[in-house]
């Protein structure tokens, strides 16, 4: 009998749907057998007492994106997939930003040579649009599509990115007719800087003014909005990064109505408040995100949102900065005023173990459901057709759990460019010890072992296009 590549013996697997004892038999990089008592690998893994669980794919990540006037993100594709692959990731979608008056090709054609060989998870590009001219609309995101590149985002927010909705309804018009998939970030540009004109005449500068500026009601109204442009081009929808109630509360409503739904949440949406945006000195400058922590109620929401299947995805919003330095957070202008402070914090490394920890060490949730909202509903909203599940015929990406591992979170302990963690001190129940990217083991017992390269860019396949069904 040919032996196995690897196998990965005694562990709990867990699926989206079951959770069963078995040997995992990997070759050629795929899982080609499940079993009791599998024969001999090449390599032999023993797992028993630990979970087997597909690799974490993380389909909200921001990485080397440009983010003007001498900010710098802190990591690129080197230090954010090594970041992410030591929290259990083996997939990451990240955002190619078009910067305006650029071709998506072009942006693209960046990208890449930012990423390729760099990677230690397997890569997948979403795109951003943020100048929609005919070229784009009529002839780059049909052909980008045919190529892979099936899903995209749009901002309602964001002086330079944000599009108004017309803009919106003909991005949206040439994904339903190309099969793409449109994430949208709902927050009210116009009522922000409503609230920014406010803040500034009373002199209320510091980071805690980023929560007051950017309330609840922005985001519902956003959300509201972009719900129905999508009602009334008749297409699907991720509304990504959603932090409380009243938003959750547009989504079920929508979703009542039959409009196809996807609804995303982050760990700072479960962990965070606004209070930590109120820190000593300039310290709530690293809590700073877009839309902002809120509040208790606003966590339970997320929570009971996870719980009932409000959200089917669970991402990070990885979106790093580093603190103390005049490229980040504590830039010269940051400095002066909350309105400066780049938006965005680092998670891709914590995201599981903190879903993980406070959601299935805790009773909240059971590990399929943990599975579906950390890999599963990634690689079927997205397409990414052989990922994202343990079973016969898929990749071998795969992320082996000690359940039982605690550790506190120290940021000198994560490997992300940044120089802080939002959730210093956390104390963790259950982290990833050993994962495989494609039958390779990249972190063994808690050592990077990969080689930078082995990821690679994945390209995917489109949903079928549809004709709008009012015009039938
Ligand atoms: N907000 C975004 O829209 N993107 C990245 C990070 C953030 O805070
Ligand atoms: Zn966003
Ligand atoms: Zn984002």
């Amino acid at each position: 009998m040919t032996k196995f590549d690897v196998v990965i013996r005694g562990g709990t697997v867990s699926t989206a749907s079951e959770t069963f004892v078995a040997d995992v038999g990997i070759r050629d990089g795929k899982i080609v057998q499940l079993g009791s008592t599998l024969g001999p690998g090449l390599e032999e893994i023993d797992a028993k007492g630990h979970f087997v669980l597909p690799g974490g794919i993380d389909s909200h990540v921001h990485i080397s994106q440009p983010s003007g006037d001498g900010i710098v993100m802190a990591d690129n594709f080197e230090s954010g997939t090594r970041s992410a692959l030591f929290g259990g990731n083996t997939t990451l979608m990240p955002f190619c930003l078009q910067q305006k008056g650029q071709s998506l090709r072009d942006a693209l054609t960046d990208y890449h040579q930012l990423a390729d060989g760099n990677c230690y998870t397997d890569v997948a590009f979403h795109l951003i649009v943020t100048d929609p001219t005919e070229a784009v609309i009529g002839q780059e995101l049909p052909a980008l599509v045919a190529d892979g590149y099936t899903s995209l985002k749009v901002f309602m927010t964001y002086e330079g990115m944000r599009l108004n909705d017309a803009d919106i309804l003909r991005v949206m018009d040439t994904s339903r007719r190309t099969g793409a998939l449109v994430m949208v970030h709902c927050e009210n540009e116009d009522a922000i800087r409503y609230l920014i004109g406010l803040h500034e005449a009373q002199g209320n500068l510091a980071p805690t003014a980023h929560a007051t500026t950017r309330p609840i009601v922005v985001e519902r109204e956003a959300t509201h909005r972009a719900l129905s442009l999508a009602e009334v081009v008749d297409v699907p929808v991720v509304i990504v990064h959603v932090s409380n109630g009243p938003a959750i509360a547009e989504i079920r409503a929508a979703k009542a109505r039959g409009l196809k739904v996807i609804g995303e949440t982050c760990p700072q949406y479960l962990m965070l408040t606004a209070d930590d945006l109120d820190g000593m000195d300039w310290e709530g400058a690293k809590f700073v995100c877009s839309p902002p922590p809120r509040d208790k109620e606003s966590q339970e929401d997320c929570w009971n949102g996870l719980e009932q299947g409000v959200f089917d995805l669970f991402s990070s919003d990885h979106c790093p900065f580093r603190y103390d330095d005049p490229q980040g957070k504590l830039n010269p202008k940051g400095k002066t005023s909350f309105r400066h402070i780049p938006n965005g914090i680092p998670g891709v490394e914590l995201r599981l173990p903190i879903l993980f920890s406070e959601g299935v060490i805790k009773g909240r949730i059971d590990l399929p459901r943990f599975v579906a909202l950390t890999a599963t509903n990634h690689a079927k909203v997205y397409g990414l057709k052989t990922k994202g599940s343990i079973a016969i015929g898929m990749d071998a990406d795969i992320a082996i759990w000690d359940p039982q591992l605690r550790r506190t979170v120290r940021h000198a302990d994560l490997h992300d460019g940044a120089d802080y963690s939002p959730y210093e001190g956390l104390d963790i129940t259950g982290w990833p010890v050993t994962v495989l990217l494609g039958g390779q083991v990249m972190v063994r017992e808690g050592k990077l072992v990969g080689r930078k390269g082995a990821g690679s860019h994945r390209a995917r396949t489109a949903r079928q296009s549809t004709e709008h069904r009012k015009t039938a």
